[in-house]
């Protein structure tokens, strides 16, 4: 464990900046290391072990590329809402979600991105929260949490809450990227995986889902 976290040092250390490469004559690409997808669990001969996740990350160098990418997300359900989502820097750079929900009851709401954006039976049939990396629910400032998990939204007692989160794991990019699949707000609010329920450690034990959205390429 511990030679295994100095080598993924060093290899940062290496490569602290993207580095040019030529696949098949093609145009050329940048190879980052993306060390923020954190830590996840292992099972290996019965024994539970945790190893960080780095990615190695083969994207085009060119403008077009590496320009912002943007989307959106139009919330509908018992509640009404607008999200924006901006990746400044694809493909490893963060993404900051802003936007305004209205009809939500006051006080804390999980605040998701599911797997899927089915919805041909409404926000039910986005399926689980977004979890490429097959780790447990957890907190947004967690290492180990799906990529889905946004934690809270908290409406005033008129019932709007303002979103504004800057995240690391979310991407508008590559295989792990989020447009297409859906934003889910909760009923209730989720306890980020340290409720002692039994739903705590999957989706925050944060009941039914009272809207959702298609995150759609802007
Ligand atoms: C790509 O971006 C660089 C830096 O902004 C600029 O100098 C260059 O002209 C751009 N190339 C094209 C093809 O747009
Ligand atoms: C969408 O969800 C419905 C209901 O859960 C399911 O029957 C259907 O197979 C899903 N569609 C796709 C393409 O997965
Ligand atoms: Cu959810
Ligand atoms: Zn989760």
């Amino acid at each position: 464990m511990r030679t295994f976290l100095s080598f993924s040092l060093l290899v940062v250390a290496c490569y602290a900046a993207p580095q040019t490469v030529y696949v098949n004559n093609q145009s050329p690409s940048h190879l980052y290391i993306n060390t923020a997808s954190g830590t996840t669990q292992i099972l290996k001969e019965g024994l539970r072990s945790t190893s960080d996740i780095i990615q190695l990350v083969l994207y085009p160098s060119d403008n077009e590329s590496n320009s912002p990418k943007e989307a959106s997300v139009l919330l509908m359900g018992s509640i009404r809402g607008f999200l924006k989502l901006r990746q400044d820097q694809p493909p490893v750079g963060k993404t900051h979600i802003t936007g305004h929900i209205t009809g939500l009851t006051p006080g804390p709401h999980g605040f998701h991105i599911h797997q899927t954006g089915n919805l041909t039976e409404g926000c039910k049939s986005t399926g689980g929260h977004y979890n490429p990396f097959e780790r447990v629910h957890g907190a947004p400032h967690d290492h180990v949490r799906h990529v889905g998990d946004l934690g809270n939204i908290v409406a005033n007692e008129r019932g709007e809450a303002l979103v504004d989160i800057t995240d690391h794991q979310v991407t508008l990019v590559g295989p792990n990227s989020v447009v297409g699949r859906a934003f889910v707000v909760h009923e209730g609010r989720d306890d980020l995986g340290q409720g002692g329920h039994e739903t705590s450690k999957t989706t925050g034990n944060a009941g039914g889902r009272v809207g959702c959205g298609v995150i759609a390429r802007a």
